[in-house]
């Protein structure tokens, strides 16, 4: 028997893995059986969430980490897998290609797999599609798997919240400081990251930042997030930001555990409500029908309480219907 896409990407085969990442990507319906199958074999990786404003040096640095993790001495060489999710308008596709062109270097190693996401064609399902990502590099059996986003919406903050740790990379005298500060981002940073440190303002942004975490009270026993400073063109700082995310992984093991329970509560619901509107847009309305009823609530003709209700027993009613058919 020829194995199938999950056998092969259970496996490790690294273009089972790209073809089951643009599965996923493409919201195949093919990715759901692959999911399902790989999932039981999933859960091993430490996933490591790395977000910040655009060109705040993330890729750079997370480059730098793929080699310290190739090469680390205290440690067994890690296998990695990268997942940069790319912003990039339709109209230019220069970060994907500048990333794939820095990240080029691991090209030769084979415990390195590298790819980028673009965020066009995601309505919302963004997390969904880089966690089903994330689920087959850890199928795959890689140690670490890194996910790169661009620290703007509510959808990087999604997904970098529930990575296992999740590090929030800044840079000076840009005046991001205050939009990061303002975005929610700090409240899901574990570690901070003043990248660029070779600039001017790199002290102060450090003190900005550590004026503002000492606001909030932790515990005596409560993970503090540390600021690491970074120049990632040259690498420095670099073991010190690997061994603080070591430090985190050992300190933060309750922690993980809510974590990881977060993170399926977070695909479940986002997949129950995607799947709900799916049937109802594909199965149930006619074409054009959820429109007109958005319509009719924007002309105050019906309001939208009383739509979602009927909405939703028209899914409910479809189901009974189908199931007595003996069909779902
Ligand atoms: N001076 C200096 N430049 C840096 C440093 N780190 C990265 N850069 C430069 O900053 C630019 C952006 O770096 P990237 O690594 O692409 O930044 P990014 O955050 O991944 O960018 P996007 O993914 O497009 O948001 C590149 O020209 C890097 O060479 C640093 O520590 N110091
Ligand atoms: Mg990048």
């Amino acid at each position: 028997m020829t194995p199938t896409l999950a056998d092969r990407v259970l496996a490790g085969d690294p273009r089972a893995m790209a073809r089951a990442i643009t599965l996923v990507e493409n919201e195949d319906p093919a990715a759901a059986e692959l999911v399902r199958a790989i999932f039981p074999r999933t859960g091993r990786a430490y996933l490591i969430g790395v977000t910040g404003p655009p060109g705040a040096g993330k890729s750079t640095l997370v480059d730098r980490l793929i080699v310290a993790l190739r090469t680390s001495s205290a440690k067994k060489p890690q296998t990695v897998g990268v997942i940069a999710v790319d912003p990039t308008s339709p109209f230019s596709g220069g970060a994907v290609l500048g990333d794939r062109l820095r990240m080029q270097t691991h090209a030769a190693d084979s415990g390195v797999f590298i790819r980028s996401m673009a965020t066009r064609g995601h309505l919302g399902g963004l997390a969904r599609a880089t966690g089903d990502a994330a689920l087959v590099l850890d199928a795959a059996g890689l140690d670490i798997v890194i996910i790169e986003t661009v620290g703007v919406g509510q959808d990087e903050v999604d997904i970098i919240r529930t990575a296992d740790v999740s590090i929030v990379t800044l840079v000076p005298g840009t005046g991001d400081e205050v939009q990061a500060l303002k975005a929610g981002i700090m409240e899901i940073a574990d570690l901070f990251v003043v990248n660029k440190a070779d600039r001017e303002g790199a002290d102060r942004l450090a003190s900005a930042v550590e004026a503002n975490l000492s606001l909030q009270t932790f515990q005596p026993d409560e993970w503090r997030p540390p600021i690491l400073k970074t120049v990632a063109t040259s690498g420095n700082g670099v073991p010190e930001l690997l061994e603080a995310i070591w430090q985190f992984r050992a300190h933060g093991q309750p922690k993980q555990a809510a974590r990881r329970k977060s993170r399926s509560e977070y695909r479940l619901r986002e997949l129950v409500s995607h799947r709900f509107m799916h049937r109802l847009e594909h199965a149930i309305l006619k074409p054009g029908e959820l429109a007109s009823i958005i319509d009719r609530i924007a002309a105050r003709e019906l309001d939208p309480y009383t739509a979602a209700d009927d909405l939703m027993w028209r899914v409910i009613a479809d189901g009974r219907a189908g199931s007595r058919e003996g069909t779902t």
